[in-house]
């Protein structure tokens, strides 16, 4: 096991970029700014070590980063609803950084800010431990936040992203990472062929405005159906309605059954990658970066739609408006705890 850190020079600022390397040569580079994932090299079915996640070439383009590759998302990660929302009487008001909506914590939020960074090592595992404060008020959010995310790499070629959170007053939070996951290797197809299989009956449907109707859907009979295995291309060229509001793919919450231990998994059959997530959320956005903006320059190549698949582990902003939605409220003091893992394997 070993832990490598660069300095990483960007305009007047000095980021450090720490990768973790387990004794199988996995490799995961992961940034103090926002604690993006850089890039994750997993072995294919013949031990070829390739990229699996989407990013930048230059790493002043994480500076705007459009897509939040590979970021870490807070305090609420997803749409909240007119950018409001009222706690024990207060209205509290949030940037409206899309369209008439607050998005993923607003800005600077969780995946432009500068993480203090711990790394820690023992033979089982390597990893780092990012804190971040965020004060009372900022981006309109209530409460002095303490966050605390955990980025562990075991020898079983697991990536553990565990989250802990602690605030003053009441408040909202439910936090994720937004790596875009694509299992061919160096980004050599998009996600089309990917098979996915979601442990889940039921997802929330959206509206125009991506924004939650407050009605959850049932999958049966739908391409939105992963019990079984489903390749993602099918959610392009469905004329479903779901489908078409997301501009010809996926961008929904589905929530899991917890039928499985594994609540979701993805399988590239060129390459035999397989990756199972393993995670106490009580769901996923499945995102499959049908809005990506195409043209940036990636470390393998330019940006283009369908190039990677986000599995955003988490709570349902939409119960912020809305009964019957997993809940992102926390209480005063009350520990914020969230663990996902993301066990990348080959299928022979
Ligand atoms: C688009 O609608 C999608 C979001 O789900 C995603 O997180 C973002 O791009 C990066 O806004």
């Amino acid at each position: 096991m070993e832990i490598k850190t660069d300095v990483v020079s960007v305009k007047d600022q000095k980021w450090k970029e720490f990768t973790l390397i387990n004794d199988h040569g996995m490799e995961v580079s992961i940034l103090d700014f926002g604690g993006i994932i850089t890039r994750a090299m997993t072995p294919d079915r013949d031990g070829k070590l390739e990229n699996v996640v989407i990013g930048f070439n230059n790493y002043e383009d994480y500076l705007d980063n459009p897509g939040y590759f590979g970021a870490l998302i807070g305090r609420v990660a997803g749409r909240i609803e007119k950018a409001q929302f009222e706690l024990d009487g207060k209205a509290y008001t949030l940037p409206k950084n899309e369209g008439d909506h607050h998005l993923h914590g607003g800005e600077p939020g969780f995946h432009k800010s500068i993480w203090s960074v711990v790394p820690f090592e023992n033979k089982e595992e390597v990893g780092l431990t990012l804190t971040l404060d965020s004060k009372d008020g900022e981006n309109g959010y209530p409460g002095n936040l303490r966050m605390t995310v955990i980025y562990t790499l075991t020898n079983e070629n697991a990536l553990t992203i565990a989250y802990e959170g602690v605030a003053d007053q009441k408040t909202v939070l439910t936090a994720t990472n937004h790596s875009y996951f694509n299992l061919s290797g160096n980004l050599k197809t998009d996600i089309q062929e990917h098979e996915i299989t979601l442990d889940s009956s039921e997802f929330v449907e959206l509206d125009e405005e991506l924004i939650p109707t407050g009605s959850i859907l049932n999958v049966d009979d739908t391409v939105f159906d992963f019990r079984n295995g489903r390749p993602m291309k099918d959610g392009v060229s469905s004329e479903f309605k779901q489908n078409l509001v997301a501009n010809h793919g996926y961008d929904h919450y589905f929530l899991f059954d917890h039928t499985k231990e594994v609540s979701a998994q993805v399988y590239e059959k060129e390459s035999g990658r397989e990756l199972k997530v393993i995670t106490d959320q009580p769901g996923v956005v499945m995102y499959t970066s049908n809005n990506l903006p195409e043209g940036l320059k990636l470390r393998e190549r330019e940006s283009a739609r369908y190039l990677g698949l986000c599995l955003e582990t988490q709570a349902s902003p939409a119960s912020i408006h809305h009964d019957g939605f997993p809940s992102v409220w926390l209480d005063k003091d009350e520990k914020y705890y969230a663990k996902t893992t993301f066990v990348f394997g080959v299928r022979e």
